[in-house]
C-alpha cells in the first residue's frame, strides 16, 4: 500500500501520473480522503511554496507539481462529504483591465488552491465593473488583483472604488500582486494586503481568513 509521504514526494517531484496512481491506492486501501488532501497533496503544494520562496525551486516546477496536485484532487474530491468538502475559504481573482499577464495569477491561483481555498479565476483584462460582478455572484471572502505592469497599476485603484462605490468592499478582504506593485502601493489604493509571491499570497489569506 502506498503512503502519504509518498503523494507528498510525488508532488514535489510533478509526478503527474503517480499522484493519480498513489491517491487511487490510498482510496482504496480505505485512507480518509480528508487525510489524503490535507496531509498528502496540500502537504506537497506546500513543501513547494517553501522551496519557490527560497528560490530553490522555480516557475516551470511549481507548475507541474500543481498539475500533479490536480490529478489526485480529481480522484479525492469526488468523495468528501458534503461537511468535509467546505473549503478553507473563497477568493476570486483576476489580472486588472489592459492587462494580459497570467502566469503569476495562474501560479498564485494555484498555490491557493493547493492550501485548501476554493479560487474562482476570472481571467486577465477584467473592467472593474466584472470584478464587482464576481463579489456580487460568488460572495468570496477575498479578492486578488493582479497587474504587472505601471501602466495598469492604476486600475488596481479603481477596481478598489468600484468595490468600494458598490456597496461591497467591506464584505471582503483584498490583496493586490504583479512584479511592479509594493505594499506601500497596496496601502496607498486601500488593499488590505500585498503579497510578492504566492506562499506569501497563501499565507496572507489564511490570515485574512483567522
Ligand atoms: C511573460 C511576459 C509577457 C507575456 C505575458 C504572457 C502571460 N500569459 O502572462 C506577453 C508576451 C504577452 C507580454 C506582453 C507585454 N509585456 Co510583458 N512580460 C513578461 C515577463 C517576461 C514575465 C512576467 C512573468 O510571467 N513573470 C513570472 C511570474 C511568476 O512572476 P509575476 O508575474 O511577477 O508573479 C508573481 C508575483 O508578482 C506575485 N503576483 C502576481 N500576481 C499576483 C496577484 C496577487 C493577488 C498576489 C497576492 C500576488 C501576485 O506572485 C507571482 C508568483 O510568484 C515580464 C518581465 C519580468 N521579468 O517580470 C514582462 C513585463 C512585465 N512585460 C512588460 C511589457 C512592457 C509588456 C508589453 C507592453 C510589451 C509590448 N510592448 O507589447 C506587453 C503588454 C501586454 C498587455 N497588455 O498586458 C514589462 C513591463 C514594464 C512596466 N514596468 O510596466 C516587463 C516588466 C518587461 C520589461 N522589463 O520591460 N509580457
Amino acid at each position: 500500500m502506498s503512503e502519504i509521504k509518498e503523494v507528498i514526494e510525488a508532488v514535489i517531484a510533478g509526478e503527474v501520473e503517480k499522484v493519480a496512481e498513489l491517491t487511487q491506492e490510498l482510496v482504496d486501501a480505505g485512507e480518509k480522503p480528508q487525510e489524503i488532501i490535507s496531509q498528502g497533496l496540500v502537504g506537497g503544494m506546500d513543501v513547494v511554496g517553501k522551496r519557490f520562496k527560497a528560490n530553490e525551486m522555480f516557475v516551470p516546477e511549481v507548475l507541474i507539481a500543481a498539475k500533479a496536485m490536480h490529478s489526485g484532487m480529481d480522484i479525492v474530491k469526488p468523495l468528501l462529504t458534503d461537511g468535509e468538502s467546505s473549503s478553507a475559504g473563497t477568493i476570486v481573482i483576476g489580472t486588472v483591465e489592459g492587462d494580459l499577464h497570467d502566469i503569476g495569477k495562474n501560479l498564485v491561483a494555484m498555490m491557493l488552491e493547493g492550501a485548501g481555498f476554493e479560487v474562482i479565476d476570472i481571467g486577465i483584462d477584467i473592467p472593474a465593473a466584472e470584478f464587482v460582478e464576481a463579489v456580487k455572484e460568488n460572495q468570496p471572502d477575498i479578492v486578488g488583483i493582479s497587474a504587472l505592469l505601471t501602466t495598469t497599476m492604476p486600475a488596481m485603484e479603481e477596481t478598489v472604488q468600484a468595490l468600494e462605490e458598490a456597496g461591497v468592499r467591506e464584505q471582503v478582504k483584498i490583496m493586490v500582486g504583479g512584479a511592479p506593485v509594493s505594499k506601500d502601493f497596496a496601502d496607498e489604493i486601500g488593499a488590505d494586503g500585498y503579497a510578492p509571491d504566492g506562499s506569501t499570497a497563501t499565507d496572507l489569506a489564511r490570515e485574512f481568513i483567522a
